[in-house]
């Protein structure tokens, strides 16, 4: 009798244990890391907890679509990157590489991200015309305005390293 006991509370256990396993294994992150203070890894559902923007973007066929996102300043402040006020002197060499599931990687300077530098705010969107951005271009995807070519818009973005440029 207890043999069956502890047996079939091992039983209930190991069925949670791989469901939690399971349930965090896919749900896809995106991690922040490099000259950071707070390295982060962040799910969809955390960004949906943070303050949200709406911005409209072509796609290359020419149709509009409305983003939701967060910024991706408030973002790197939140990993504690040296922006605003700590964004001078050597810190200014600094930048933003932006890694994408396909192998596709652009670069931003801080100072591109950077309100007190520039009216341009960047999106790190996870949502696309009200719904979750999947079709092999989410869950996460970037929405820089102001630019002639949406080429640094990285689509399926994995990581975001801060580095700094030594030479
Ligand atoms: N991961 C990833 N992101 C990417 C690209 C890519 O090849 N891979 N192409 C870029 C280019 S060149 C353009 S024009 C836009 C196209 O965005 P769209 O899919 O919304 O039209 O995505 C950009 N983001
Ligand atoms: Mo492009």
């Amino acid at each position: 009798m207890i043999l069956y006991r502890v047996s079939l509370a091992f039983l209930l256990c190991s069925v949670t244990y791989f469901s939690n396993a399971q349930e965090s294994a896919s749900k896809p992150t995106l991690n922040v890391s490099g000259e950071v203070t707070k390295p982060l890894a962040l799910t969809v559902e955390d960004l949906i907890k943070m303050k949200s923007v709406n911005v409209n973007m072509k796609d290359k066929a020419g149709k509009e679509h409305r983003y939701r996102g967060v910024d991706l300043e408030e973002i790197l402040m939140m990993a504690g990157v040296t922006m605003d006020k700590q964004l001078r002197g050597e810190n200014l060499s600094k930048y933003l590489i932006v890694k994408c599931t396909d192998g596709y990687k652009i670069l931003f300077s801080l100072a591109e991200l950077d309100s007190s530098f520039t009216n341009h705010s960047i999106t790190l969107a996870y949502e696309s015309d009200g719904k979750p951005i999947t079709d092999g271009t989410g869950p996460f995807r970037l929405v820089v305005p102001g630019e002639k070519k949406a080429a640094r818009s990285a689509r399926q973005v994995v990581s975001m390293i801060v580095k700094s440029a030594k030479e």
